[in-house]
């Protein structure tokens, strides 16, 4: 059976949407991110990403990692691509050409977005975003996505997914990402296309599934 390790508050929320998505079956091995531990290499301390035990499945200690009957994988966006394409359906690319724009959909997100997109999700983390620092920092973040948003506007003003015209694995690589600044909200005021895609494929019951289970998780 496929194994995940991970928590939902992490990138794993990638997998576990996609998991929901395909009814697939998993176990997951709870690995908790070690800077939310006092003391991660305490006797006693849970299994965290800087456990040895940990480490010998990823060197990186980084979650997610994916264990598929000995084929391990320790790269989301990696795991959601291989998962879908293994799967099939209407998740998976259909051919080269659409394979070729979920990977690049995926990279484009990982590249251009994920690092300053996680800068607003941190802010509100720390509990700073409505401060008037934070504030000014997600102003300065919005203005470097405005460049990357400017393109998935573009896209999401003629189409209504970002692959082939119906909800694939793209769009939860790309949606995941996407999420980490929704919570400035100037950011979706200015790209409405945008925006309502996300509510689009956030409204599907698999990732309300997905976030209940987050949220619970706490
Ligand atoms: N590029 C990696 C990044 C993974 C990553 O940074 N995961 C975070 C949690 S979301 C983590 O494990 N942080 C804890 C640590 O680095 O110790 C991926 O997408 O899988």
């Amino acid at each position: 059976m496929l194994k995940i390790y991970g928590v939902y508050r992490s990138r794993a929320t990638r997998i576990l949407w996609l998991a929901e998505e395909l009814g697939l079956s998993f176990e997951l091995v709870a690995v908790i991110q070690a800077y939310r531990l006092a003391d991660p290499m305490a006797d006693g301390a849970p299994m965290n990403t800087r456990s040895p035990e940990f480490l010998a499945v990823n060197p990186m200690g980084s979650i997610p990692t994916i264990d598929d009957d000995g084929l391990i994988l320790n790269e989301s966006l990696a795991q959601t691509l291989y998962i879908a394409k293994k799967q099939g359906g209407p998740l998976a690319p259909a051919d080269l050409s659409e394979e070729a724009k979920m990977l690049q959909w995926s990279l484009f997100a990982a590249t251009s977005i994920e690092t300053e997109a996680l800068k607003i999700s941190m802010a509100v983390n720390e509990g700073r975003l409505d401060s008037e620092a934070g504030q000014a920092e997600a102003k300065a973040v919005a203005h470097i996505l405005s460049r990357p948003f400017g393109v998935l506007e573009q896209h999401f003003a003629t189409h209504d997914y970002a692959v082939g015209d119906r909800f694939t694995v793209a769009d939860i690589n790309l949606g995941e990402i996407v999420r980490y600044a929704q919570a400035y909200q100037p950011l979706f005021d200015a790209h409405p296309k945008t925006a309502a895609w996300l509510s689009r494929i956030q409204s599907r019951p698999a990732f309300k599934a997905m976030w209940e289970t987050r949220v619970k998780e706490g």
